[in-house]
């Protein structure tokens, strides 16, 4: 049997690295996009040693006909369009084309799919940003979506152009509506990867200043990357089309997350001070390491996001096998599994 194909955009991103080895290690042939820029860096591709295996083609899903092109080319017989703006807080800095890119792109990309190569699946990458300001929790494939992001609107609007194109036009289209998930490979301006950098610099005595945070209340769902790509394939195996939730159904504060990356390397974080004053010290010796800065909220936020992931349990056998403290300690670690 010939070796089935799969198409990635954002090749270059944390989801791409771990969902390429894994359809690799099945025997996929991957193709992998990236759009252009002055330096194209593949270091999460080339620490995960599979760079070389991997076709790069030039895919900006801002161009629809490097687009058209890239779809008509190949017709992969997976389509997991990974590719994206990620970022929620540059959203309300650069709207437009935040929604360019995560909302428009995406509708314009199921119509090339429809077009030139309707029996290709296609896998988007939704997110509970959607569930914005939750209407109830945990949230699951039926919690109305609320967003409070130029970057949920836009995600909200893929979702659903997805949801029409299945329903409208029998495009085989899943959506995974993936709650935060964390690696080594994350964005250094995610805020998980932002304190494990710390810690692990703390540790080897690199740091000349403090931690500076913003909402130290939000609380998240999060879990391990290399475990959320199994999902995304999972999903496009099953003879029905659907939308999942995939989380773990543990939330915790970005507070307790800086007290369980500082106990990694054994040092345990007492807090003084409210709000802005807030201050994160060292138990042990009395030296501050966390601050407050007002430059790191947003003008909205989403306070909590807590998955229920039954769905994807019964439907897909998918549940998260890495633990909260096994996420943190491979980040402050810095090790990709
Ligand atoms: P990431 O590491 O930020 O990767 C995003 C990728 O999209 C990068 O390869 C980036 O390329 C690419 N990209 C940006 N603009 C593009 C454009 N105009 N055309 C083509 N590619 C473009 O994000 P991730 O964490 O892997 O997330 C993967 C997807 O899941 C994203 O769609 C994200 O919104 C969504 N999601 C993520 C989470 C999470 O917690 N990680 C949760 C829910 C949903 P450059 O390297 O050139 O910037
Ligand atoms: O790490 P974050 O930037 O992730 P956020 O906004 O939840 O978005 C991530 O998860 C979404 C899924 O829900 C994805 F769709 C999206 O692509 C991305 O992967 O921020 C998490 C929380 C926020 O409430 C933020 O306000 O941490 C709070 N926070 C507090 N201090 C901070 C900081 N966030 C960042 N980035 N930097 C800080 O200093």
């Amino acid at each position: 049997m010939k070796n089935k194909t799969a198409f990635l955009s954002g090749i270059t991103g944390q989801d791409s690295a771990y969902l390429a080895k894994y359809l690799l290690d099945l025997g996929y042939k991957v193709i992998g996009g990236a759009r252009r820029s002055a330096e194209r860096s593949y270091w999460r591709l080339d620490r995960l040693e599979i760079k070389d295996k991997i076709e790069i083609v030039d895919f900006d899903l801002l161009d629809y006909t490097n687009m058209v092109e890239v779809i008509k080319k190949y017709k992969p017989d997976e389509i997991y369009n990974l590719g994206a703006q990620s970022f929620v807080g540059t959203s309300f800095r650069q709207p437009v084309s935040t929604a360019e890119v995560n909302g428009m792109a995406v509708c314009k990309l199921l119509d090339i799919v429809k077009t030139f190569s309707p029996d290709s699946k296609f896998y988007q990458a939704s997110t509970s940003e959607m569930f914005g300001e939750v209407k109830e929790s945990p949230q699951s494939e039926y919690t109305p979506f609320n967003p409070v992001s130029p970057y949920g609107v836009a995600k909200m609007m893929a979702h659903n152009m997805v949801e029409v194109y299945r329903r409208a036009f029998d495009i085989f289209g899943c959506c995974g509506i993936l709650f935060n998930h964390e690696s080594s490979f994350r964005g250094s301006e995610f805020v998980t990867k932002k304190i494990t950098d710390y810690v692990r610099a703390y540790k080897f005595g690199e740091v000349e200043d403090t931690l500076k945070l913003g909402n130290m209340n939000a609380e998240r769902d999060w879990g391990f990357a290399g475990d959320y790509v199994k999902a995304m394939y999972l999903m496009m195996q099953i003879d029905t089309p659907d939308s999942y939730v995939i989380g773990t159904g543990e939330k915790h504060s970005v507070r307790d997350f800086v007290e369980v990356a500082f106990h990694c390397i054994d040092i345990p974080i007492k807090w003084e001070g409210e709000g802005i004053e807030e201050k994160g010290i060292n138990s042990k010796t009395g030296e501050v390491l966390v601050e407050i800065s007002e430059k790191f909220y947003r003008p909205c936020d989403v306070e909590t996001l807590l998955a229920n992931n039954m769905k994807a349990n019964k439907a897909l056998g998918w549940q998260p096998e890495t633990t909260f403290l096994g996420l943190v300690q491979k980040m402050v670690d810095d090790t990709p599994f």
